[in-house]
């Protein structure tokens, strides 16, 4: 358990900038912004599903009260955001799979479905 509703929201917030850090990686090699390199790719995408398991545990209830931009609704409507938050581990995972293929297009495919559910939840869980 977390000693101070403070090291939950910097626990959950550490989680989401190792995703974006090895997210984004994948994105810019995906937009031939850097030379796309299966291997880094995959280790990154392994690391995204990992990752994804980690912030849920630090919505801890109360935590909306502090330095964050989680909005409120996160825990007025927190079953609904458990199964957005499931729903990505579930493409991580799927997308680390398909990283591990020598199938460019499926993988481009995972890809923007984990993009897909990184911004949808944004879109109504985070401040902007
Ligand atoms: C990222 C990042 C996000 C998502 C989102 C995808 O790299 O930091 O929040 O991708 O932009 O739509």
């Amino acid at each position: 358990n977390f000693k101070k509703t403070d090291d939950a929201i910097e626990y959950r917030q550490s989680a989401f900038s190792l995703m974006a850090y090895n997210f984004g990686d994948m994105g810019a090699m995906l937009k031939g912004k850097k030379p796309f390199d299966a291997q880094v790719f995959a280790m990154r995408a392994e690391n995204v599903a990992a990752l994804s398991k980690l912030p849920l545990e630090g919505f801890t209830p109360g935590s909306d009260k502090g330095d964050t931009e989680a909005l409120a609704k996160v825990w007025t409507e927190k079953s609904d955001f458990d199964a957005k938050m499931v729903q990505l581990q579930k493409d991580a995972a799927a997308l680390s799979i398909a990283a591990q293929a020598d199938d460019k297009k499926a993988l481009k495919q995972a890809f923007l479905k984990t993009a897909k559910n990184c911004k949808g939840c944004h879109d109504v869980y985070k401040k902007d």
